[in-house]
Order: structure tokens, then sequence, then C-alpha cells
């Protein structure tokens, strides 16, 4: 070249003609037109059932009292659950995320426990 001017001190980013950078990313085609997303970038939180085993010894008012106060259900909601508890075992406080889920079953615990009762909760996936 007559003046000496070398192409990097032309063209020193790489910018091209276009004034964009060259795309390094390799096999890829630089992609045109509207960006669209193929799948949506939030996703739900997992949700976790808390669940209340049946005892022989907890008595059926504080089994309602506690789906009552603890899990929102109406009081025949929570006689409808607890019955079911009584009858085949376990059956479903509530659903929530993990830690809500957690928390709950921790204070069924701590307020079984504050009573003497040995109710139990527990959490599973749902
Ligand atoms: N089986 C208990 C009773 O006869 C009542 C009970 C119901 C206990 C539900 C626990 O999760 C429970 N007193």
């Amino acid at each position: 070249m007559a003046s000496g001017a070398s192409e990097a001190r032309v063209d020193p980013l790489g910018m091209g003609a276009g004034g964009e950078p060259p795309d390094s990313r390799p096999d890829r085609k630089r992609e045109e037109g509207v960006a669209t997303r193929e799948r949506p970038k939030t996703t739900r939180p997992q949700r976790f059932k808390v669940v209340l085993y049946n005892d022989d010894y907890t008595p059926m008012d504080f089994v309602v009292n506690v789906l009552v106060q603890i899990f929102q259900k109406s009081p025949s909601a929570a006689t409808q659950i607890m019955l079911q508890i009584h009858r085949g075992g376990l059956g479903i406080a509530g659903v929530y995320v993990l830690e809500v889920a957690e928390t709950k079953a921790a204070t069924v615990h701590r307020l079984a426990e504050d009573r003497g009762y040995p109710l139990r909760a527990g959490v599973e996936k749902e």
C-alpha cells in the first residue's frame, strides 16, 4: 500500500462496512427479523402437599381447629378432611410452595407438641 496504512488501522475494531461487530459464534448465521421465544422464560415454582396423618390420640376437634387456623379451611371442609384422615390414615391439608409448606408443617408440630398430642404432618412433592 502506498500510504503504508494496514487494514487494522483502517478498520481497527473489525466492524466491517455495516458498522456492527462480526458474529463470532461458530456455525451460526446472524438471526434476522423479530426475536421470539420458543419457551417461556419463567417456570412455575414446584408445589408441595402438606399431609396430615392419623393417630389414635389427637382429638378430632384439635385437628379441625388446625385445619381452620393454619390451612384456612372452612369449618365444614376442615371436618371433612379430618374425617378422611381418621378413616383413611392420611389427608391433604393444602398445597403450597416449599417454604410455606414446611412452615405450616412445623407449625402443626409445634401446636400439637404444646398440647402433648402426637399429630404429625409431612411435606410431599405434588
Ligand atoms: N383418630 C383421631 C381420634 O379418633 C382423630 C384424628 C384425626 C387424629 C385426624 C389425627 O390427623 C388426624 N381422636
